[in-house]
């Protein structure tokens, strides 16, 4: 069918809508992502009027320019006064118009994005569409129609699956799902949602309204679906609030005519957005792409990586050289000797190995992957590497050690990283000939798959060498931050104070069995004792032997952990720490003989025990998080607090619906928290100090949110 030439077009704010032949085009072009703000919302409800209007229309196109369709509502808009016209209504004039709408998706169709497609009577999608209800995400539920619409178009148990897991489904799922009508052939979804459309026009096609589509039919289906979903979501989502909603939701699609149920989503919508949790996804959601923006990744240009070295083969030296590999990279493995080479190359494949065994990889993709590792134990092979990351023994002589090597062989201007988890990087570099070529990249351990990579800058690095490990952690999908040193940089540096706020708990009367369940209460996967148990309590113990000299003799310090690990108890891998691992599990159970080590300590204390609520437990816990949050805020360890939210969310497994320990404090309100700590300082003042910065934005009646901008 030939394209017949676009009349002149109307703009109406970000949408614009011209006639091309018998169709009105109405294209959405709102950067970066077509987001459906106030000014979408009135120029699409204007596009439809005019359409209705025009005489000559015989059919409308809803189409997105730049890289997407629609990405959705636009989440900023959350939490401040609604504004007309809202979603719903532009959708239900869309599915109300009385000509073919059609929607032609390429990109990202996401929420509200996919709300607005549902709403059209046919959809097309280019190949690379990605289609979803992601609300759930963000805490919240499709709200423009999808748990009504969805339901009734694809059935009950795709569309639950869809919003509870917030998944994005590709445009050839779509297709086999009954979400679009037609799959286009390349990505020019204009083009092709116009010939569709013309064809449509000479087929001289009904409009086909979505909620009446027969999706519902099979009734006991349909309801047995539902019951599933709600059963497997009061297991799996306990804790979250828009899950459950959603089912409601979705319910109301089944028991409801389609006006009430519309009413019934939107009320269940609006709770949604009140609860606190969606606050915390929201924030969650811009603090992972405000971390991204460090001053560094402004202002210079990544080095080349295409290459990379890793020093060491141990557990960390593996891991790093696994994500490298995922990444495609080609992986250079040093070791002093040809035994710890043959160990570092078995840790690597071990890893492949554990994916072939339950079916995730072929051997033929691992024999792939390992054609580009290389091993040697010569520092010589890292001649040509663009990069190289150390991850040996950490003690200051060794790394140096190390880095006099890569001084000596490695290319000018090669990234020279260490994995150090505290010791002082800039003494690192000041110990070589280019110290800025130096940088920290602190990956967590399993390092293949925790997401958190700590970037931390040292004193004389270059811009680039920082801006070239924000470039490695997109490589690698991992979620950076920047870092400045200290002793624990932001992660560990924070958590060794709040750890101690828990043995101060436990020497006081509650148990680590009381602990952990408070923590795990609050939405942590595990507690801070199951912690220890599985990193292996022999870590913790080097680190307080290697403070020991340098603790303030009058600071308080319990002496639990230090009983337990002189029997040799170091956690799961002997199988005894806290708990006890009964033949290798991995869930353990309360000891008895640890409670008698705990109360024998607290007789040699002169503590007597008093009993805790899990309220209290989890207010000091997060005093002592929050305090030291402020604390690294403010010595410019972490650039702002959501650098320190992110670091939480990403490597301690912080609740992502509460948005990180700081956002947190702002939940509960500043004056709350440092009113809290000056309670507790009451008894132990030496520990319980409130930071210069918590006392002086309760002073001004600030938040750690007001801190938030980019620097
Ligand atoms: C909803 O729809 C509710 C309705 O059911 C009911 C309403 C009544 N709004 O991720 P990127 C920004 S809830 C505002 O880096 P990519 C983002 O912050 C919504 N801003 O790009 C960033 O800004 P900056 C359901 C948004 O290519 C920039 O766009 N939808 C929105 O890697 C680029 O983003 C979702 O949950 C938004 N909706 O990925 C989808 N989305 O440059 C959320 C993005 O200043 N979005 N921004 O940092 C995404 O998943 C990804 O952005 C997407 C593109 C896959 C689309």
């Amino acid at each position: 069918m030939a394209t017949p030439t676009p009349s002149p077009s109307t703009s109406n704010g970000p949408v614009t809508f011209q006639r091309q032949g018998d169709v009105c085009v109405v294209t959405i072009d709102n950067p970066p992502v077509n987001a459906l703000g106030v000014d979408v919302r009135r120029g699409l409800a204007a596009a439809i009027d005019a359409a209705e209007a025009d005489s000559g229309a015989k059919a409308v196109l809803i189409v997105g320019a730049g890289r997407n369709f629609i990405a959705g509502a636009d989440i900023r808009e959350f939490g401040q006064a609604p504004q007309q016209p809202s979603l719903p209504e532009v959708c239900l004039k869309i599915e109300n118009c009385s000509k073919p709408v059609v929607a032609a998706i390429h990109g990202a169709a996401l929420g509200g994005g996919l709300e607005i497609a549902l709403s059209a009577h046919y959809r097309l999608a280019a190949p690379t569409a990605k289609l979803g209800l992601p609300e759930v995400a963000l805490g919240l539920l499709p709200g423009s129609g999808g748990t009504q619409r969805a339901p009734r178009l694809i059935g009950v148990k795709p569309a639950l699956e869809l919003m509870l897991s917030g998944r994005h489904a590709g445009a050839k799922e779509a297709l086999s799902l009954g979400l679009i009508d037609r799959l286009g052939a390349e990505a020019d979804a204009r083009a092709e949602g116009l010939a569709y459309a013309q064809e449509l026009v000479a087929a001289n096609a009904p409009v086909r309204r979505t909620r009446d589509a027969a999706g519902l039919a099979d009734k006991e289906a349909a309801r047995a679906a539902l019951e599933a979903a709600r059963a497997d979501t009061a297991k799996k989502s306990r804790g979250l609030f828009s899950p459950m909603k959603i089912v409601e939701a979705v319910e109301g699609a089944l028991t409801l005519p389609f006006d009430e149920g519309m009413a019934l989503e939107r009320k269940l919508f609006l709770q949604c957005i009140d609860s606190p949790q969606r606050a915390g996804l929201i924030h969650a959601f811009f603090a992972e792409r405000e971390v991204l923006k460090a001053p560094e990744t402004r202002s210079a240009s990544p080095r080349p990586l295409t290459s990379a070295g890793i020093v060491g083969g141990g557990t960390m030296g593996a891991g790093i050289a696994v994500a490298m590999l995922d990444a495609g990279l080609p992986v250079t493995m040093v070791e002093r000797d040809e035994p710890s080479l043959a160990r570092g190359r078995a840790h690597v494949e071990k890893v492949y190995d554990g994916l072939i065994a339950k079916g995730r990889m072929t051997p033929e993709a691992k024999a792939a992957v390992m054609a580009r590792f290389s091993g040697s134990t010569s520092y010589d092979a890292f001649a040509s590497v663009d990069i190289v990351v150390e991850a040996v023994f950490e003690e200051m002589g060794v790394k140096k050690a190390v880095f006099a090597e890569l001084d000596r062989v490695c290319k000018k201007g090669a990234v020279l990283a260490t994995n150090t988890s505290y010791l002082d990087i800039d003494e690192i570099a000041a110990s070589i000939s280019r110290p800025q070529d130096v940088v920290g990249l602190h990956f967590f351990s399993p390092a293949n798959i925790m997401k958190l990579l700590e970037i931390v800058v040292p004193a004389k690095v270059s811009a680039d060498v920082v801006a070239t490990g924000f470039e490695l952690a997109k490589k690698l999908k991992k979620v950076p931050v920047r870092a400045g040193v200290c002793d624990g940089f932001i992660g560990n540096r924070i958590l060794a104070v709040y750890r101690q706020a828990a043995d101060h708990m436990m020497e006081d009367g509650a148990s680590p069995y009381e602990i952990d369940a408070a923590v795990r209460n609050f939405g942590y996967p595990m507690g801070p004792f199951q912690v220890s148990d599985l990193a292996g309590g022999d870590i913790g113990w080097a680190t307080r032997k290697r403070k020991a000299a340098t603790r303030d003799p009058q600071a308080r310090y319990v002496q639990v952990a230090d009983r337990i690990c002189e029997r040799g108890w170091f956690g799961q891998k002997t199988q005894r720490g806290y708990y006890l691992y009964p033949e290798g599990a991995r869930t353990g159970v309360p000891d008895p003989e640890v409670l008698a080590i705990i109360d024998a300590e607290r007789v040699r204390a002169g503590i007597t025990p008093r009993s805790f609520t899990e309220e209290e437990i989890m207010r000091r816990y997060m005093a002592a998080m929050v305090n030291e949050g402020a604390n690294v805020v403010l010595q410019r360890i972490a650039l702002r607090p959501l650098d320190v939210d992110v670091t939480f969310l990403y490597g301690y497994g912080f609740p992502r619906h509460r948005g990180g320990p700081m956002k947190y404090a702002d939940t509960v309100g500043l004056p709350k928290v440092l009113a809290d700590i000056r309670e507790f300082a009451k008894a132990d003042p030496i520990f319980w100090k409130p930071s210069p910065l918590l006392v002086e934005l309760v002073e001004r009646g600030a938040d750690f949110a007001s801190l938030n901008q980019s620097e």
